[in-house]
């Protein structure tokens, strides 16, 4: 599963919840979410490759006019499957080519285009961590390969716990548990073998 970073504008604050029922109708999981208030040099610092560009004052002007809604999506193919819904950066050309697309529908004008999509892997992983620093890019283990790693790595320990949770019927069973995983984790920190 790909991760991409989608940020929904200030102009379309207002439609947030449609826009994620259209992310969500679209097969992508909202991984995290975050609303935001840019400041001046957050804004300049996202858009820095725009520097130069003639519209950059008025872009910053506009991301800083309001808060804005970032978030991981994640999906087969995300980066190119969000820019897709998302469709062409020009309204005018989204409305005519993509009027399903989320530009097309909540768009006001070619900087007021009512959301963002990362257009390469190597700008997903840089906005991702703008926003989300603690988020994990590693890809998502599935299928056979999560099967081994829980099995090999995860379920001894917990069905262990958990037996003894059934045993003892505490009565917040999910704090007993993460009392429990604290002290019988068998891959805690060796006393003394800190670096
Ligand atoms: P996209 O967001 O589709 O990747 P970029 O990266 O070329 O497009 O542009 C970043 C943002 O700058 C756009 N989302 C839009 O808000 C603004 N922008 C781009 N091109 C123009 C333009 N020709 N006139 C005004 N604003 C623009």
């Amino acid at each position: 599963m790909e991760k991409t970073l989608a940020m929904i504008k200030p102009n379309a604050m207002g439609h947030a919840e449609e826009i994620e029922k259209i992310i969500l109708k679209e097969g992508f999981t909202i991984i995290q979410r975050r609303r935001i208030q840019l400041s001046k040099e957050q804004a300049m610092e996202f858009y820095s490759e725009h520097r130069d560009k003639p519209f950059f004052s008025n872009l910053i002007n506009f991301m800083t006019s309001g808060p804005v809604q970032a978030m991981v999506l994640g999906k087969e193919h995300a980066i190119r499957a969000w820019r897709r819904v998302l469709g062409p950066t020009r309204v005018a050309a989204a409305i005519k080519h993509h009027p399903d697309s989320v530009r097309a529908k909540f768009g006001a004008s070619d900087t007021e285009n009512a959301a963002h999509g990362s257009d390469s892997a190597a700008s997903a992983e840089r906005e991702v961590r703008f926003f989300f620093p603690d988020v994990n890019l590693e890809p998502l283990l599935t299928g056979v390969e999560a099967r081994d790693y829980m099995d090999d790595y995860v379920s001894p320990t917990l069905v262990k716990g958990l037996t003894q949770l059934c045993q003892t019927k505490p009565a917040d069973p999910i704090t007993w548990l993460a009392d429990w995983l604290l002290v019988n984790n068998p891959y805690k920190p060796v006393p003394g073998d800190e670096k």
